[in-house]
């Protein structure tokens, strides 16, 4: 299994965002991608740089002008902002009627739901080069290998068609997901982030050929809030196709497997075909952002279960922070889905 990261994903640099009022720091480091891929290296792991697919696979799960915006945001932003200021949007329209207005603060909060995309010097290299990690990973199972691992970073899955939040520009396993669908008739993502997918889901809600699965907390206690709840099961053509897994604070690995099980059960009812895993590593117990309690041998027995389907997978990173053990659950799920194959 092969697994890609560009070192130009590291430039997105977030010092802090918004909660609960105050500035914290923000937890969605580039040391958490050098991390991994040190962790990839010294397991064996081949770590290729992607090639370039180009824009257009973005733009074909989100909105074009959303895509756009990025290219000079920032650099917009600056011409009356202190230097080195990060972007973070103010002002939010509440709604989509209305327009896009051509002030940069406007803008932003037009395409930005919440301040946790701080625009930085580089972060549409980083999110451009991530996105394009994760179609890498993609076209290397579309080319016939069992799997592949596209380290992402910033992460993507509560990236929507056109608004950035929880960390996420451009939702790469969504792109990844949607991009499989020129060799596969049906294709599932799973989500194991500890979060909410509630980009992907909303990306897919009306689709019946990209079924969705989250496993993640009540989001009304924990705060994706808006979606994510156990009666959202698509809509239209859709209706059916999307799953959410809902968990309990502080749920142990009993409670997280045997909703994975049943996730599992749900996407081999659909008749997947191909599968892209929406993997967090947020769901640890010591996770700076911890909601359940997950530990090494859990993120293995994941992994098992996951390469148990046998479908052909692409491994997307999502969340999964700074704490004491990420390391160690990285390279037990990695390693051990490799050794599953
Ligand atoms: C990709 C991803 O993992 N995005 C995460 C977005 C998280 N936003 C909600 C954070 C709420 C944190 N509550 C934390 C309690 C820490 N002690
Ligand atoms: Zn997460």
């Amino acid at each position: 299994m092969k697994a890609y990261f560009d070192d130009r994903q590291l430039g997105h640099k977030p010092e802090v965002y918004y909660r609960g009022g105050a500035p914290m720091p923000h937890p969605e480091q580039p040391e958490r991608a050098i991390l991994i891929r040190d962790m990839l290296l010294d397991n064996g792991f081949t770590v290729e740089k992607p090639k370039d697919f180009g824009v257009g696979p973005i733009k074909a799960v989100h909105d074009p002008d959303y895509v756009d915006f990025f290219v000079d945001a920032h650099a917009r932003f600056l011409i009356d902002a202190p230097e080195g200021a990060m972007g973070i949007p103010t002002r939010h329209p509440g709604t989509r009627r209305g327009r896009c207005p051509k002030d940069i603060n406007g803008a932003m909060g037009w395409w930005m739901t919440d301040t946790s995309t701080p625009l930085t010097e580089n972060t549409y290299e980083a999110i451009y080069w991530s996105a394009q990690t994760a179609l890498a990973a993609t076209a290397d199972v579309m080319n016939g290998a069992r799997a592949a691992y596209g380290l992402s970073r910033p992460p993507g899955h509560h990236a929507m068609t056109d608004c950035a939040n929880g960390f996420c520009f451009f939702n790469n396993a969504a792109v990844a997901a949607h991009h499989l669908r020129g060799r596969w008739g049906k294709v599932a993502l799973l989500d194991v982030d500890v979060h909410t997918g509630n980009g992907s889901l909303d990306i897919f809600y009306d689709r019946d050929d990209v079924f969705f699965c989250s496993l993640h907390p009540d989001p009304s206690v924990y705060p994706t809030f808006y979606l994510g709840y156990t009666d959202e099961t698509g809509e239209g053509a859709g209706l059916g196709f999307t799953r959410n897994e809902v968990l309990n604070m502080g749920d142990g690995e009993a409670e997280v497997l045997a909703a994975l099980n049943r996730g599992i059960a749900a996407v081999q009812d659909f008749g997947a075909e191909a599968l892209v895993v929406s993997l967090g590593f947020d769901m640890a117990a010591d996770d700076p952002l911890a909601a359940v309690q997950v530990y090494v041998e859990g993120f293995a027995e994941m992994a098992r279960r996951i390469a148990a389907m046998g479908l052909p997978t692409v491994l997307i990173q999502e969340g999964g922070y700074l704490g004491p053990s990420l390391r160690n659950n990285a390279e037990a799920f990695l390693t051990t889905f490799r050794d599953s194959l």
